[in-house]
């Protein structure tokens, strides 16, 4: 069996070839239009990047290297006796374009396993911040510290053709997604739980492992996180955490600084950080309307966070425009494993009435559920509770995603980013020559 090193070699090649034969025959060829109203609105639909690791349709909603979410959880290997996929599948899939065995799958989890240990200097990093710092800011601290033991900036420095950095990318991104489960339950149990810590259990899978070393024990939390972290690694290029890590990386700076400063863009409550804030504002309108509420409660409380002139978090997005099948995974977790929870009832309840207000709001272009709104519920329910944690989750799943595509972009030799950017000067000065008689 080759090893998932050699396989992705043998995508690597031919994959050069066909990007070369590309640009060489239709380089020139058009893919886009810009606007106005696209230059100042966050570039909305401009196709302007490559990403091979996976696709978004704003109705069905994301493929991974052409496959939905509930065929990932049909065809993904699975732990021993469970039912949802490994990430370690996810993981070779992104990378390779080929569903990996169960023996593909086994080798990745044993070579995670073996470069999982912190180094002491990140745990002293780690341990010199405050106790109170946001989880996030922690996270994207601790993978910037291992930025340290860079092997593609000491193979840089000692001089390498193009042509290799691909290698030491790999390396590193190896490296880096072995320790980030370790890392974030290290800040788990630092921050919320005395700072007593678990040791890795050598037997268990990445997301296992991640589940156990925080602290939540029994199969049904490990399934969870198996799931959560396959639905959360990648959503095409485009988001502000991906594109981030694509744009850092350009400038040939390794995956720590790369995904370091991705997570940060992770940390927005616009983007990553909206888990936290379903899970707060539903606690709070339990808190002031007596636990779970009545629809025309309910309705209410969605017209004063809009009133108040706030977004409902959870709903909206920039591509989709429907449900967000991961979202919709996540519901049949639920279904299945906590149907009488009580966070599950007022999820559902939003569900059920929030897409019509924000309609009849009139502002979002879509007033669907996207996949922060249902994550919370289900961590809460296995007991974790402190939802400032609950983006770091996000941040170690995503990782799988935007680590896959930065070595395709080494492999590839994508240049330097650096688009074109105009004043308002300038863009005036258009309007008025097209404007202008035609002489
Ligand atoms: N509640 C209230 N208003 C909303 C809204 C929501 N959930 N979603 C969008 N709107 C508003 C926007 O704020 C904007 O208002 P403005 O004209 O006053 O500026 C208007 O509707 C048009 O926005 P849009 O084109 O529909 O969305 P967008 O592409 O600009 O932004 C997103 C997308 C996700 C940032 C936005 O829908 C939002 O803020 N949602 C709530 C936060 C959230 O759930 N984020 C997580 C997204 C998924 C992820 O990245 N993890």
């Amino acid at each position: 069996m080759p090893s998932l090193k050699e396989k992705f070699t043998t995508k690597m090649v031919p994959m050069r070839e066909k990007v070369q034969g590309i640009l060489k025959q239709s380089g020139e060829m058009k893919i886009s239009d810009v606007s106005i109203a696209q230059a100042y609105g966050g570039m909305r639909s401009v196709k302007c990047m490559v990403w091979e690791t996976s696709a978004l349709d704003p109705i069905e909603g994301i493929r991974f290297r052409g496959f939905t979410i509930p065929e990932l959880r049909e065809k993904l290997p699975k732990a021993p006796g469970g039912e949802e996929p490994l990430p370690e599948g996810i993981f070779y899939l992104l990378l390779t374009g080929e569903l990996p065995t169960a023996a593909d799958v086994a080798e990745i989890t044993k070579e995670w396993q073996k470069r999982s240990a912190l180094p002491g200097y990140l745990l002293d990093t780690l341990k010199s911040l405050p106790k109170d710092m946001h989880p996030m800011t922690q996270f994207s601290l601790g993978i910037l510290a291992l930025q340290k033991d860079s092997i593609f900036m000491e193979r840089y420095r000692k001089g390498m053709s193009k042509m290799e950095h691909w290698e030491p990318m790999y390396e590193d991104t190896m490296n880096l997604l072995a320790k980030l489960p370790a890392i974030a339950a290290y800040i788990y149990r630092q921050s919320y739980k005395g700072d007593k810590h678990i040791p890795a259990d050598p037997n268990l899978d990445w997301g296992g492992n991640l589940a156990h070393m925080v602290g939540v024990e029994g199969p049904a939390f490990k399934e969870l996180m198996r799931l959560y972290l396959v639905i959360h690694s990648d959503h095409e290029g485009g988001n502000v955490s991906a594109h981030t890590t694509h744009l850092v990386g350009s400038a040939l700076s390794d995956a720590y600084y790369s995904l370091s400063a991705g997570m940060n863009g992770l940390a927005g409550p616009l983007h990553g950080l909206a888990n936290q804030e379903v899970l707060r504002w539903i606690m709070d309108l339990m808190k002031e309307l007596g636990g779970v509420p009545t629809k025309d409660q309910l309705v209410k409380y969605i017209w004063d966070t809009l009133n108040a002139g706030k977004v409902v978090p959870g709903y909206g997005h920039a591509v989709l425009r429907k449900t967000d099948p991961r979202y919709v995974a996540q519901r049949e977790f639920a279904q299945k494993h906590l149907p009488n929870d009580d966070i599950f009832k007022v999820v559902s309840a939003v569900y059920e009435v929030a897409p019509d207000i924000l309609t009849k709001h009139g502002k979002t272009k879509n007033p669907w559920p996207n996949v922060d709104a249902h994550s919370g519920c289900l961590l809460w329910h296995y007991g974790v509770t402190e939802y400032d944690f609950y983006t770091v989750f996000f941040g170690v799943s995503r990782a799988l995603g935007v680590l896959a595509q930065l070595i395709w972009s080494r492999a590839l030799g994508l240049p330097i980013e650096r688009p074109k950017s105009v004043t308002t000067e300038w863009i005036d000065a258009q309007i008025k020559a097209a404007a202008a008689p035609k002489q």
